[in-house]
């Protein structure tokens, strides 16, 4: 058996596989909100974060792990598990004094992981992906390097408040003793790897291609922005290597303590997206991944290296090799139950508007879909931008508003996607709003591909199980057969009468939003 591990925002998931079966043994997550209230992070972060700030506790990471291991151990046999691998949200970083490895190689099974680790602790706190704070950091990187195309160009993203580097910076700057201190900077992701294998061990391409330090063509970290970022950086991080690197067997710790055998190995942990782009079955070029989520994802595998123009999207490592790409838009969900609550409409009620009442209405209206900041493109709006009928502007008619609010998100996906240059021979849609048959509907229709959606939903989890048994040696693309299959019957196929319709309304939509931002509207 192989075990996928997921330490996201909110929890972390585990999923155990047979592949001998074909079967999905065990799924289990740890919600930090719920099942760790003492650290009073009910979304998994330090709420009330000033100037941008969102912070999240690394002991409640560790305390996690020690709960689901108990959890699991209790559930299943796990004297089974051959190799652990495993994913983290992206761009969150820990920073441990020298006596972190040490400390990991002593792990004693009568203590718990908070209590033995955390003394090597040089931050209390790790930023994470929702952390806004770090604009003068990316505004000095970029100029260091001589502009945001030379950041891009090396990177595979221009300098964005999220990623480790500027957040790296900002420590130093604001905590230089402490930073001095630190001799480990790792992620999420290798952070929870060198836990598991009871030894600092590296970070995974995937997931160091979203630090803006990793140069894409060398797979190296890159020496200029290295000295951008932070003095003595190079000797803090951990090497990069590829997700199914074998680290060696696991800690005692968790053979002593939990009931998995001496035997089990572990590989390197990814980032989230790229176990997802692994868990959806989408490592090949021509599958598109759009996740429906607080804010909505767009990735797929590439077929080449290619960085965006407009500096919006980024790319990372592919888990199966390559490269792949990531499109982060911040409106998601915030817009659609914004606009669910302003029309006081239920979720069925924006199920018919979006699909079958409004038809003849496609791509007549239009709405710049954001209802707040917007990160792809950049721009504080402060609500929805609409062109249209009267019954449409005036809100008599709210399926209007419905349609239009969908369109404009898909469209604009669709804009910000063109410089991948991929050919979307099917979309693989996933995330809570995935599962509405009128939103899946208008994305084969915008996109004019056929929209397929998976039966597991930890795809993150899954994607990490299925890299630990290709790690093993199973082959990778056998296993997504196995394990990633679409459901039955929820196949939607695009209207091919409405292909017109969206290619003259991506046009316009692309108009009036050059218009509005550069009206600063
Ligand atoms: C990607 C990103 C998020 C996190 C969420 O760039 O910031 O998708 O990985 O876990």
């Amino acid at each position: 058996m192989f075990l996928g591990l997921d330490s996201s925002t909110q929890s972390l998931t585990a999923v155990l596989i047979d592949p001998a079966s074909g079967k999905i043994a065990c799924q289990m997550s740890v919600n930090f909100g719920n099942d760790l209230p003492e650290y009073k992070a009910p979304s998994g972060f330090i709420p009330g974060g000033a100037g941008g700030e969102v912070h999240s506790d690394p002991w409640m990471w560790l305390d996690a792990l020690d709960l689901l291991f108990s959890r699991l151990g209790a559930a299943v046999d796990l004297s089974k598990v051959e190799m652990i691998a495993g994913s983290g949200q992206q761009h969150g970083s820990v920073y441990l004094d020298a006596t972190f490895p040490q400390r990991l190689a002593a792990l004693n099974p009568a203590q718990d992981l908070k209590t033995q680790l955390s003394p090597a602790l040089t931050r209390a706190t790790s930023p994470i992906w929702m952390d806004t704070s770090t604009g003068d950091e990316c505004a000095e990187i970029t100029t260091a390097l001589g502009g945001p195309g030379e950041v891009c160009r090396r990177s595979g993203s221009v300098a964005i408040e999220r990623f480790t580097g500027p957040q790296i910076r900002r420590f130093f700057k604001n905590d230089p003793a402490a930073y001095a201190k630190t001799s480990h900077i790792h992620l999420v992701s290798s952070f929870i790897a060198s836990v598991i294998a009871g030894k600092s061990v590296s970070i995974d391409f995937g997931d160091g291609a979203g630090m803006n330090l990793l140069n894409l063509s060398t797979l190296k970290w890159d020496p200029e922005l290295l000295a951008a970022t932070a003095p003595g950086l190079l000797e803090k991080l951990p090497s990069p290597g590829p997700a199914t690197a074998v680290q060696g067997t696991i800690s005692r710790y968790f053979t002593e303590k939990y009931g998995l055998p001496a035997t089990c190995r572990c590989a390197l942990f990814t980032g989230d997206n790229p176990a997802s782009l692994v868990g959806m079955g989408a490592t090949a070029p021509g599958n598109i991944v759009i996740s429906l989520g607080t804010s909505d994802t767009f990735f797929a595998a590439m077929p080449g290296p290619k960085t965006d123009p407009g500096g919006f999207g980024h790319v990372f490592g592919n888990p199966a090799g390559g490269f792949m790409s990531l499109i982060c838009f911040r409106n998601g969900s915030l817009a659609r139950e914004a606009l669910r609550d302003r029309l006081g409409l239920d979720w069925s009620a924006f199920e018919r508007g979006a699909l079958s009442d409004t038809h003849d209405e496609a791509g007549k209206n239009l709405m710049l879909p954001f209802f707040g900041p917007e990160i792809t493109p950049r721009h504080d709006f402060t609500g929805p931008v609409m062109r249209g009928s009267a019954a449409f502007q005036n809100g008599s008619e709210p399926a209007l508003q419905v349609r239009a609010l969908l369109e404009g998100q898909f469209l604009n996906m669709r804009l910000h996607s063109q410089w991948m240059e991929v050919k979307a021979e099917r979309i693989r849609l996933t995330g809570g709003a995935s599962k509405n048959n009128g939103i899946a509907q208008l994305v084969a229709d915008v996109f004019q591909a056929p929209v397929e959606r998976l039966e597991v939903s930890n795809s993150a989890a899954l994607g990490a199980a299925l890299i630990a048994a290709a790690a093993a040696g199973g082959n990778l693309a056998d296993l997504q057969q196995t394990f990633c299959q679409a459901s039955p019957g929820a196949a939607l196929q695009p209207d091919p009468s409405l292909a017109p319709v969206y290619d003259a309304a991506i046009g316009r939509f692309a108009g009036l939003l050059r218009e509005t931002c550069s009206a600063g509207a």
